[in-house]
């Protein structure tokens, strides 16, 4: 069949708007119909050149919800007709790391998925005769995509499209991270870095769960507003203090913090992040994905007093089990989404979401399709 799809051709390139050649499900997949895709941090580094997984031609794109068309052989989860938000985190319930209870980096398909590859090793994307790789084995900046059925959740039918998207990734990083990773306990003091469309899921997570401090941290001062909006207490811009980040946060926090969170991708930050925790038993979460070849430092004395080093990815979420329970939440108002979704774009409208994200002025920019 054929799909229209925004292709990363070149890294450091705008996404060009093409009709593509589109196999159908083999074995074991599925077709879905994108109705909606969130555009979030990730995608733009990959695109920048800064993943050492990145891959082009590709289609870049894993925040989306959309309706299964057609379901291949053997395929027993989800049927036609049925509503669902890809995965690039799968949940086989099968493998070593789904059965050991310990983490949600299902690891079924992962070695195929960072190639840009179906589980077969093949790509269902072609253009003009020639291959067009996968992104995060969802792809999802494209109308039809093809999913294995371990990387889908079936979610229920009466969720809008254009919000469920952003459960894809931001929505359950940010809260998942909060929930899942840190379980930050009531009374804790959070310290939240980068106010994006990952930190303020990150604060409202915090808040859900009765934090008491919540402290923002951002460049961009028009991010205050936000933060406040979803339970943040305090907002400090670094570039506008005296002296350090870490010391006046120390200060702000009797000592440090309980729990903090990096949302910016930034080594800098992430080491700030972990030395703003308390002494004895502060957490840092490292969410933000740092471009290749980065790495992030500390003295080991910040560790052998207590403070733990974490990292997250999708919000320690599994997906199949857990992405249907946090669509509830939204729809039960527990979580909100609404107002975080800034901007709604056509498919031809793709590059403006990734000029406004890099000019700070978008939370999340939607493509409805
Ligand atoms: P975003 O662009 O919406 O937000 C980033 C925010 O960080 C912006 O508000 C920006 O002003 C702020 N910022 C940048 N540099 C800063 C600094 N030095 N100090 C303080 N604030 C700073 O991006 P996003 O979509 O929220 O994504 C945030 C990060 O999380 C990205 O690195 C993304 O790749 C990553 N991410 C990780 C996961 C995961 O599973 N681990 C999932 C989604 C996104
Ligand atoms: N490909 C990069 C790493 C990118 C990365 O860490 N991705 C996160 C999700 S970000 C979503 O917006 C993730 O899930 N990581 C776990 C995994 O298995 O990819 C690199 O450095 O090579
Ligand atoms: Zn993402």
């Amino acid at each position: 069949m054929k799909t229209r799809a925004a292709v990363a051709f070149e890294a450091k390139k705008p996404l060009e708007i093409v009709e593509l050649d589109l196999d159908g499900p083999k074995a074991g997949e599925v077709l879905v119909e994108i109705k909606a895709t969130g555009i979030c941090h990730t995608d733009a580094y990959t695109l920048d050149g800064f993943d050492s997984e990145g891959i082009f031609p590709s289609i870049l794109g894993h925040e989306g919800a959309g309706i299964v068309r057609e379901a291949g052989s053997g395929v027993t989860s989800v049927k036609p007709g049925d509503h669902v938000i890809p995965l690039y985190t799968p949940e086989c319930r099968q493998c070593k790391s789904c059965l050991s209870g310990k983490t949600n980096l299902c690891t079924a398909i992962r070695a195929t998925q960072g190639k840009g590859l179906m589980p077969d090793g093949t790509t269902r994307f072609s253009h003009k005769g020639k291959p067009i790789f996968h992104y995060m084995g969802c792809s999802t900046f494209s109308n039809f995509t093809v999913l294995p059925e371990i990387a889908v959740a079936k979610i229920r039918e009466d969720a809008p499209f254009d919000k469920s998207c952003y459960i894809g990734c931001g929505v359950t990083t940010g809260v998942g991270a909060v929930v899942n990773t840190a379980r930050v306990t009531p009374g804790a003091n959070v310290v939240v870095f980068g106010l994006g469309g990952i930190g303020l899921n990150v604060i409202q997570g915090a808040k859900m769960v009765g934090a008491d401090k919540i402290i923002g941290v951002d460049v961009n001062d028009s991010k205050e507003e936000w933060g406040r909006r979803f339970g943040m207490t305090h907002f400090v811009n670094p570039k506008k203090i005296d002296g350090d980040i870490v010391q006046h946060l120390v200060a702000l926090t009797d000592g440090g913090a309980d729990y903090t969170f990096d949302c910016t991708g930034n080594t800098t930050v992430m080491r700030q992040a972990l030395e703003a925790c308390h002494r004895g038993w502060g957490t840092s979460v490292i969410i933000g994905v740092a471009e290749a070849g980065k790495e992030i430092s500390t003295r080991p004395f910040q560790l052998v007093t207590g403070r733990v080093w974490k990292g997250t990815a999708f919000g320690g979420a599994r997906g199949r089990t857990d992405v249907p329970k946090i669509v509830d939440w939204y729809m039960n108002g527990k979580i909100q989404i609404d107002p975080m979704i800034t901007h709604v774009l056509k498919l031809e409208e793709i590059n403006k979401g990734f000029d406004l994200m890099h000019e700070g002025k978008s939370i999340r920019s939607v493509v409805v399709f």
